[in-house]
Order: structure tokens, then sequence, then C-alpha cells
């Protein structure tokens, strides 16, 4: 079994309070994933895993503070500004799946991924690939970014991430932890497949991100993986025992195919 997941930085943290961790989250969510560890172990079927993380409370408040009018500005110090909150967030869940003996490493994005001119992510996954071959699960973060069709400078998110490494890499599962139950209909039913029969109906319905959000919300998770043609599942991972199930295959939501 080879997964990617996406945990949003909304179930990490409390998107209102600037760097905060919601612990107890963050506490279960390393524990079921040590447990679906330990239940392909039991079955001795390999499972690799590559863990996507947004950007919570850390990059969003800190992105937004260089933006104006869409645009990033004093880069100077926002780069490193933004790189540094991120960086804190990523110390901390890595720390926290390592208590639980779980192998993580970090991969920082603002480093060595960019968008070049054409708006397509340089990214290259030779590390990467190398580290889940050694049995480590690599953590990748979203991140502030140069873009080179603009020459400023672009939020990766975990939303480009997941659905870039799922095209590239190819694995059986591709997991979107978000903090609802799937894509909601415009009558607050979750809508349970998206395809190209429903895709436009379903864009009616999509809801542009939390003001605090520099990213896209639910409409970039759905696009970017509808048009890069990745089966992906978006479900609530604040629920217990989601994520476990969700490693198992076994989760409620929205199947994107
Ligand atoms: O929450 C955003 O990542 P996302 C990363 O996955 C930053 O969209 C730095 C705001």
């Amino acid at each position: 079994m080879f997964a990617i997941l996406k945990l949003g930085g909304s179930i990490l943290c409390d998107k209102n309070i600037p760097y905060s961790i919601n612990w107890e989250n963050l506490e279960n969510i390393a524990i079921e994933i040590k447990e679906a560890i330990e239940y392909y172990k039991s079955k001795n079927e390999e499972f690799k895993l590559i863990i996507v993380h947004g950007g919570g409370s850390f990059g969003h408040p800190v992105a937004k503070k260089y933006l104006k009018d869409g645009k990033f500005v004093d880069m100077g110090k926002g780069y490193w500004e933004i790189q540094k909150a991120m960086r804190k967030f990523n110390n901390i869940v890595i720390e926290e799946l390592q208590n639980f003996e779980i192998p993580a490493v970090s991969i920082q994005a603002s480093s060595f991924i960019t968008f070049d001119n054409e708006s397509n992510l340089h990214f290259d996954t030779n590390a990467v690939e190398k580290m889940l071959d050694k049995g480590l699960i690599p953590v990748i973060h979203g991140d502030i970014v140069i873009d080179e069709k603009t020459d400023n400078f672009k939020i990766f998110s975990g939303d480009h991430a997941l659905p870039f490494l799922s095209k590239k890499l190819n694995p059986d599962l591709s997991l979107h932890a978000s903090d609802v139950d799937g894509v909601w209909d415009l009558n607050f039913k979750i809508i349970e497949n998206i395809n190209s029969k429903n895709i436009e109906d379903v864009l009616k319905s999509l809801k542009p991100s939390n003001k605090e959000d520099v990213t896209g919300g639910m409409h970039l998770k759905v696009m970017e993986c509808y048009n890069l043609g990745i089966k992906t599942i978006i479900f609530n991972g604040n629920k217990k025992r989601n994520i476990y199930n969700a490693l198992l295959k076994n989760v409620k939501g929205t199947l994107i195919n």
C-alpha cells in the first residue's frame, strides 16, 4: 500500500488563533497513523506513506501580511518570515509523529521548489522517492516559493502538493483530510462523487475560501485533483478513527474521479 495523505491546516490548528495547535487532534492523528503502520506490518504488507500538511494558523496569517492586491511585497523579509512560521509548524507536527516512533522527515518546499513559466511545479521528487524506499515518511508542507511566471512569489499549497505527487508517484490512495465531511451541494448534502458529469454543478456550490486563508479552500482542493485526473477522497479528519480508516481504504467522503 502506498498512500499520500494531506492533513488540512484546519484540523491541526485553530485557524482563528495565530500559532495555535489543536494538540488533541494532532495526537490522535499521530496515534491513528501509527496504528495504520502497525496494521500493514501485521499483514506483512509494505506500507509507504507521504504526509502533506497545510499552513494552518502559522503560514496563512504571516503570508497575508505580505500580500497586497494579489502580489507579495517586501519579500526580503516576507520570504524568511513565512518560511520560519512554516518551519515552526512543521517541527511541531514532525516531533509529535516522531514521539510515536513514526519515521517522519521534513521536506521544505521553499528551499528547492518553484512554479515555472507555465505555472507548472518544478519539484524534483528523487529524494522523496528514495526516502520512501528506505522506509522513511516524508512530511511536506505548504510554503512560500518563487513564481517564475509572474516574477513574484506564490504559495505552494498542500493542495498543490497532493495532486502533483499523486500524478507523479501514482499512489494507491490519495487522501484529503479536511474539517468537513466532504464537498457539500447547494442543499448542504455531501456529494458522493465528483466527475465529468457533475463538475459544472459542483463548481456552483464551491464557496471561496475562509477569509483568513491565502490559498483557495475547497475550490483549489477539488479543481487541482479534478484537472490532473487524480482519484482522491476528501473526508473529515476531525472525526476520530477517520484517519486510520482512510489509510485502510475505508472512509466516507467525496470521491473525485
Ligand atoms: O494551507 C498554505 O498551505 P495550504 C501554506 O495547504 C502557507 O493551502 C505558507 C500559507
